[in-house]
C-alpha cells in the first residue's frame, strides 16, 4: 500500500531533509517515487484547497512555497495509518516522543512533514505529484 509525504521547506531549509528521510526508512517505508521542487502559489492553493476556508489558508501558502520540499509516495503495509503514526500530532507540542514532528517541526504551520490521512487523499494526492505512476 501507498501513501504521499512531503519533507516541507522547513525541514529542507533546516536541513533535516537527511534524518527526516532516514527516520521514514528506518520506521519500515520504501520510497517509490521523490522528487525535489519549489510548489508554485497555483500548487500549494490547489494541493491545500480543502482548507481553502481556514484563516491559516494564506500564510500555509505562503509557507509551503517559501522554498523547496521534497514529495515522496512511501511503501508500507497499511501505509496511510502507519505513517500518520510516525509523523505524530500536526501540533509538535502534542506529538508523541519520537515522533517526526516531535523530533524536527517547529510549530503547527512549520511542521517539517505532511502525509496523506486517508487512503482516498493518498491516492488523489499521489496522482497530484506523480501523475505517471
Ligand atoms: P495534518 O498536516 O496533521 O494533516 P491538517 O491537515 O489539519 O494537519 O493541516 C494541514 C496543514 O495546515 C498542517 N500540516 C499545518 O502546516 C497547517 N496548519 C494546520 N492547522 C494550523 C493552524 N492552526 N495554524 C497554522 N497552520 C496550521
Amino acid at each position: 500500500m501507498r501513501t504521499l509525504t512531503i519533507i516541507k521547506p522547513d525541514a529542507v531549509a533546516g536541513g533535516k531533509m537527511g534524518k527526516v528521510l532516514a527516520h521514514l526508512e528506518e520506521s519500515g517505508f520504501t520510497v517509490a517515487a521523490a522528487k525535489f521542487m519549489h510548489l508554485t502559489t497555483e500548487q500549494a492553493q490547489a494541493f491545500y484547497e480543502v482548507h481553502a476556508e481556514r484563516p491559516f489558508y494564506g500564510s500555509l501558502v505562503e509557507f509551503m512555497t517559501s522554498g523547496p520540499c521534497m514529495p515522496m509516495v512511501l511503501e508500507a503495509d497499511d501505509a496511510v495509518a502507519k505513517l500518520r503514526e510516525v509523523i505524530g500530532a500536526t501540533d509538535p507540542a502534542e506529538a508523541a516522543d519520537g515522533t517526526v514532528r516531535k523530533l524536527f517541526a517547529e510549530s503547527k504551520e512549520r511542521n517539517a512533514i505532511h502525509a496523506s490521512d486517508s487512503s482516498e487523499n493518498a491516492t488523489n494526492e499521489i496522482a497530484f505529484f506523480f501523475p505517471n505512476l
